[in-house]
C-alpha cells in the first residue's frame, strides 16, 4: 500500500506508531497451542482480559511485526479478531431458552399443519421427550460455513417442507405407526463460525441419547458428524459406538488454515480426540480425487474399513453390499450412521455441495440403509449435505426423506422383531403369491 507523501512518518519514528496500532487491534493468543478438539476450540476463542493484554503485548514486540503495516496486518495472528466477551447475547444456548412460555404439562405437542420433520408432534425440552417415551428424535442442525457454500443450513427445513410419511409397499410396515418420534427443533449455533456451533448440537443430542431415544439429526454440513457422533460416546461411552460413513469423501482431513473442524474433517477430530476408533469405522462409496495415498495410508494405519466406488464397480454393488452388513454386525455394541448424500450419483443428488460423479443409485442406497438399521442396535442417523438452492425439482430432498423413512423402517422392523436386511411383506414378493 502506496503511503500519500503528505502523512509519511520518518523512518526513525514508525516504531512506536506500530506498537500503538497493535494496542488498538485487539490480538489473539498467537502463542496459544492448537486446541485439541472442536468443543475446546469454541471454549478457546474467548480469552479473558488480563489475556488479552498479554497477547497483545507479545504481539506488539514480537521479532519480525514490526515492519512496514502492509507486511505485518494482513496475514499476521494477531490482526484475528476475537469475540466480545461481554456481549449479552454471546451465549447462543438462549435460542433454546423456554422460561418464557407459559406452563404446561410435558410430553410431545402436536402441531397440526404447521411444519415439522414428517408432521410429527413438537417436542422442546428433555422432559417431553421423557413423558411422551419418544424413541426418536429429529433434530436441525442448520450449518454451512463448514462446506463453505451457502444452503446446507437450508436442508432441516427442505424435509420439514415435504409431503408427510407414505409408508413401505416394501415391509408394508408404517414407521410412523410402530415407532413414538418428534421434531426436536433445532440446535442453535452461531451461524459465523463451526467450532462454537459443534458444542451446542453434542449436547442436544447427547440429550436425546440421554433418554435412551435415537437422535436423527438433518444437516447442514458433514461438519455436524462430530458433534453427533461425540454426543453419543458421551453416553454410551468412548470407542463403544460404530460408525457407518456413507460418503464419497472420506472426511478425515488434516488441518486447513488452522481449522481442525470443517465438513472435511471429522472423522479425523473422532479419531484423534479418541471417540471412536479407527476400526470401527467403515466407508462406503469412496470415489473422486479425494484423498490421494496419505489418506489411504491414514485410514490403514487407523485400521478402517472402507469401500470405494472402485471396489464395488469390480465386486458388484450386491457383494459389498452383504460384506458392509456384516461388517457393521461385526463392531460395537451400538451403530451410528453418517449419511453425506453425495455419496449418491448426482444424477439423483445434484443439490449437494461438492458432487462427483459415479455415485451409488437409489437403489442401491435404500435396501443397504434399511438393512443396517433393521439388523443393528442403531442410536443414531444423520442426513447431511443437503442444499435445497441447488436442487431444482427437489430431486435431491425426496431421496433425501426416503433414505431418512428406510432407515426408521429399518428401526421399526427391529422393534417387532423382523430385524433382516432381506425381509420384505409376503404381499409384496412373487415367490410368496398364494
Ligand atoms: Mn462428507
Amino acid at each position: 500500500m502506496r503511503i500519500p507523501r503528505a502523512t509519511r512518518i520518518p523512518v526513525s519514528r514508525r516504531r512506536p506508531l506500530f506498537a500503538l496500532l497493535f494496542l488498538l487491534i485487539p490480538a489473539s493468543g498467537c502463542d496459544t497451542p492448537p486446541p485439541r478438539s472442536a468443543e475446546d476450540g469454541a471454549q478457546s476463542e474467548i480469552q479473558s482480559p488480563a489475556a488479552e493484554a498479554t497477547a497483545e503485548t507479545d504481539a506488539a514486540e514480537a521479532p519480525g511485526q514490526t515492519g512496514p503495516a502492509d507486511q505485518a496486518f494482513p496475514d499476521s495472528q494477531a490482526a484475528i479478531i476475537r469475540l466480545d466477551p461481554n456481549d449479552p447475547n454471546l451465549e447462543i444456548w438462549r435460542d433454546r431458552d423456554i422460561s418464557g412460555d407459559p406452563p404446561r404439562e410435558p410430553g410431545p405437542i402436536e402441531v397440526g399443519s404447521v411444519l415439522s420433520f414428517f408432521g410429527l408432534p413438537i417436542a422442546r425440552t428433555i422432559d417431553d421427550l421423557i413423558a411422551g417415551e419418544v424413541e426418536v428424535a429429529f433434530l436441525g442442525a442448520p450449518v454451512d460455513m463448514g462446506v463453505g457454500f451457502r444452503g446446507a443450513a437450508e436442508g432441516p427445513n427442505a424435509l420439514r417442507s415435504m409431503r408427510r410419511s407414505t409408508g413401505s409397499m416394501e415391509t408394508m410396515i408404517s414407521w410412523r405407526r410402530e415407532l413414538t418420534a418428534v421434531d426436536y427443533g433445532n440446535a442453535p449455533i452461531d451461524q459465523f463460525s463451526v467450532e462454537r456451533s459443534m458444542p451446542p448440537i453434542r449436547r442436544m443430542v447427547r440429550e436425546i441419547a440421554e433418554t435412551g431415544a435415537i437422535p436423527v439429526i438433518i444437516g447442514g454440513d458433514h461438519s455436524i458428524e462430530f458433534a453427533n457422533v461425540a454426543g453419543l460416546a458421551d453416553v454410551y461411552g468412548k470407542e463403544n459406538v460404530g460408525v457407518i460413513h456413507f460418503d464419497a469423501h472420506y472426511d478425515a482431513g488434516g488441518t486447513r488454515h488452522g481449522h481442525l473442524i470443517s465438513h472435511a474433517q471429522p472423522v479425523r477430530r473422532l479419531v484423534e480426540d479418541g471417540h471412536i476408533l479407527g476400526r470401527n469405522f467403515i466407508q462406503v462409496g469412496l470415489r473422486g480425487s479425494w484423498p490421494g495415498p496419505e489418506g489411504f495410508e491414514w485410514m490403514r494405519e487407523h485400521g478402517f474399513r472402507y469401500h470405494t466406488m472402485a471396489e464395488i464397480d469390480r465386486d458388484g454393488w450386491h457383494n459389498v453390499m452383504q460384506q458392509v452388513l456384516d461388517e457393521a454386525n461385526d463392531g460395537p455394541e451400538y451403530l451410528h450412521i453418517s449419511f453425506d448424500i453425495d455419496v449418491m450419483d448426482p444424477a439423483y443428488t445434484s443439490g449437494t455441495g461438492t458432487p462427483v460423479p459415479g455415485g451409488l443409485t437409489p437403489r442401491e442406497v435404500f435396501y443397504l440403509v434399511r438393512g443396517l438399521c433393521s439388523e443393528n442396535n442403531l442410536v443414531g442417523f444423520d442426513l447431511v449435505e443437503l442444499n435445497p438452492l441447488v436442487d431444482p425439482g427437489y430431486t435431491t430432498v425426496l431421496n433425501a426423506k426416503q433414505i431418512v423413512e428406510e432407515c426408521l423402517t429399518g428401526v421399526a422392523l427391529r422393534k417387532l422383531g423382523l430385524g433382516n436386511r432381506d425381509y420384505l411383506s409376503s404381499l409384496t414378493r412373487r415367490d410368496a403369491r398364494r
